[in-house]
Formats: structure tokens, sequence, C-alpha cells
């Protein structure tokens, strides 16, 4: 067993901090029309598309996927980017416009660890304007200031599974990955941060709740339902469960 208690938590963003893909896979469609595509994502399109994380990255695969070729010889990654942008101005008109909500305990967690000033970060493979437009709507414009770290989308050359974007978070905390908690939705995100070193609690999402969690710490339906009452709050079960990661291997 470690001694060392919880000095950080580090936060993915889609899927945990809210349920996001939705959201993302409705602004890929407008984004698709827009370009007089007929290209239209399912869920069950999207749930596979997911294996490749990254907006962007996602695209690329999709288009070699289905061996498709941008109009008038334009070259892959400004086709790419140039969808992409589009898209993230639709995701980003969806969240001024109250689309989305935090997941049942994150604002109570954040809360609970500003009050006990535990260090909060964010390693996420979305963008920063995704992040800073996704705090602003649910929490307010000053929220992005909670959080002492923000490792996100192409600050890293390799994206989730890699763990990358969380050895960065812990380069900005200037922490060890021992005294840190990652709180992670899906597979590819808990590999990315058991590949930094990092003890993993998953709240599977809806895309996500199939996937393999081998590795976790604790798997739990939200971070709501950590605690056990009332009176413990979440961060004090966060610890509790954070200071038995000893069993844990590798
Ligand atoms: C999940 C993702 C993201 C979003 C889309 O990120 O894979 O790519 O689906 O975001 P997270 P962009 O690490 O937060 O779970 O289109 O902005 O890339
Ligand atoms: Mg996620």
């Amino acid at each position: 067993m470690t001694a060392s208690t919880l000095e950080a938590i580090i936060f993915d963003v889609d899927g945990t901090l809210a349920e996001t893909e939705e959201a993302h896979r409705h602004a890929f469609n407008r984004a698709f029309s827009e370009h007089s595509l007929n290209w239209r994502w399912s869920k069950a399109d999207y749930k596979r598309l997911l294996k490749t994380t990254g907006g962007k990255e996602r695209l690329s695969a999709f288009i070699t996927e289905i061996g498709f070729s941008p109009p008038d010889g334009q070259p892959l990654n400004a086709f790419v980017s140039d969808l992409h942008r589009r898209k993230t101005q639709h995701y980003a008109a969806s969240l001024e416009g109250g689309a989305l909500g935090l997941r049942p305990g994150v604002a109570e967690l954040i809360d609970e660890c500003r009050k006990a000033g535990v260090r909060m970060a964010i390693a996420t493979t979305t963008s920063l304007a995704n992040v800073t437009g996704l705090l602003a709507a649910t929490l307010g414009g000053e929220a992005i200031g909670f959080f002492d770290a923000i490792a996100a989308g192409d600050c890293v050359r390799a994206k989730k599974p890699a763990p990358d974007i969380y050895l960065q978070a812990l380069d900005a905390l200037g922490l060890a990955p021992g005294v840190c908690l990652a709180i992670e939705d899906s597979s590819l995100g808990l590999k990315a941060a058991r590949g930094a070193g990092i003890a993993t609690l998953i709240t599977p999402s809806a895309y996500t709740c199939d996937d393999d969690f081998t590795g976790a710490l604790h798997v739990t339906p939200s971070l709501a339902a950590m605690a056990k009452s009332p009176e413990m709050g979440i961060l004090a079960a966060l610890s509790q469960c954070f200071g038995k990661r000893g069993s844990l291997s590798g």
C-alpha cells in the first residue's frame, strides 16, 4: 500500500465531464451537409469511429476507410482541417445554446477540490476551445481558472491511447503520477492514463459502457454514486478509493 495522499485530480473531458459525444456527432453531420457530402454518421457508426480519438484523426480514418478523394485535388489534410473547423463551430454553437450539462457529481467534486486545496487538471483529446466552451457554458467563464493545468488536443503529437497528454498534464502540474488520480470514461483514456502511471477511476459514458476497463482503480456509474452518504462527499470517497491503489498492478 502506498502512503502518499491525493494531491491532484486529472479530468478527461468528453464523456467524463459531460456526455458530449452526441453533440460532437451532430456537429460532424451538420458539417458534412454543408459540404454537400452525403455522409451521415449514425450512433452505431460513431461508436465504431470513436476508436480513433481526435476529431480530425477520426475524419481522416473514415475518409481512408471509404476511399474518398477530396474534390479538385485538394490535399487530404487541408480538406479535413476545413471540415473539422466547421464541425467545431457547430459544436461551439450547441454549447452556447446550453445543450449540455455536467454529469452527476462533477460540479460537486470540482467545488470540493477547490475547498480542500486538491489541485485539478484536464487531459483531453479535444481542443482547448471546446474545453473552455464547455466549462463556461456549465460552470461560468471563470471556471477554466479552477484548473492548474490544461493539456488539450494538438499540444501533443500522439493522442490517447498514447500516454502523452497525461504526461503533459503531469509536467504542467509538476507532480509525480503516484499522487494523482485520473477520471476517465473510456478504455482508450484508461490506457493513456495508466501508460503515464496514473491510477484511474472510470465513469463509463453512453458510448463507452461496453469497453473493457481492466486495470482501472474503480468503475462507478457516476461521480455522484461514489459518495456513500451526503455527509461524506465525493472527494472523501475518491481519496478513500485512492488509498487502496497499492493493490493495483502496473
Ligand atoms: C474524446 C475524443 C474527441 C471528441 C471530438 O476526447 O475523441 O475527439 O470526440 O473532439 P476525450 P474534437 O479525450 O475528451 O475523451 O473534434 O475537438 O477532436
Ligand atoms: Mg473521454
